[in-house]
């Protein structure tokens, strides 16, 4: 049986999640204690860099969240979740690369802010506006089709769905982006969003929280 090492606050182990619900097939959730737990010679031989996900598929053994999606979309290619026409093609792997490249890489130093490790302002704005900027590009990937790429879901859906839904908490609105509004309500529907979903708390966040201080050194 396909097993997931994840943990399940965490969006870049959820577009696993989802896409192994998506796809009907039979795994096994195995919960990585991210205070240590990835830095042990156990874990460490599955992924050196001590980083969940990992996807072990027998013999197989993956790392690296598009690389496992990757992974899963041809050994497991029914339901399709990658359109066929190039055009299509090239949107989802903009899509997943532009959310792990520029969205998720802007919404750092506002999730900082949310957690109270940051309080620079003009850093903030600057995270804002990067956001602001990927959004609108995002809209105007998803155009009038109901998902990227394709009128079913794909795995840009899957891959950007997990992080635009963080944006909210950020203190920015969707009400700008009206496309992009209604297609998340769409993905949150999905029973895969359902039965992925982990309430944000204020434990959870605290949880976050000190993992982050412990990262950057504060106590
Ligand atoms: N590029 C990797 C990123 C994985 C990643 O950053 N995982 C985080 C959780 S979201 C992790 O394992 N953190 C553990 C740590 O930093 O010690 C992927 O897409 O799989």
């Amino acid at each position: 049986m396909l097993k997931l090492y994840h943990d399940p606050i965490s969006a870049n182990s959820r577009r696993v999640w989802i896409t192994l619900i998506e796809k009907g097939l039979d795994f096994k959730l195995i919960e990585v204690n991210l205070d240590g737990e990835q830095f042990t010679p156990a874990f460490q031989a599955m992924n050196p860099f001590s980083h969940i996900p990992v996807l072990v598929d027998c013999e197989t053994t993956v790392i690296e969240s598009l690389a496992i999606l990757d992974y899963l979309e041809a050994q497991y290619p029914i339901p399709a979740l990658m359109p066929a026409a190039p055009k299509d093609l090239a949107i989802v792997r903009m899509v997943e690369m532009a959310t792990v490249n520029e969205l998720f890489p802007a919404m750092n130093p506002l999730i900082a802010k949310l957690l109270g490790l940051m309080n620079d302002e003009a850093a903030a704005e600057q995270s804002t506006q990067k956001i602001h900027r990927a959004l609108t590009w995002f809209e105007q990937q998803l155009g009038d089709r109901a998902y990227f790429g394709s009128e079913t879901l794909t795995l840009a859906d899957i891959v950007a769905g997990t992080s635009i839904l963080f944006v909210p908490m950020l203190g920015m609105e969707l009400n700008h982006y009206a496309k992009l509004q209604a297609w998340l309500d769409r993905l949150v529907m999905r029973s895969s969003w359902k039965e992925s979903d982990q309430p944000i708390t204020p434990e959870v966040l605290e949880k976050v929280k000190t993992r982050m201080k412990a990262r950057i050194g504060q106590h």
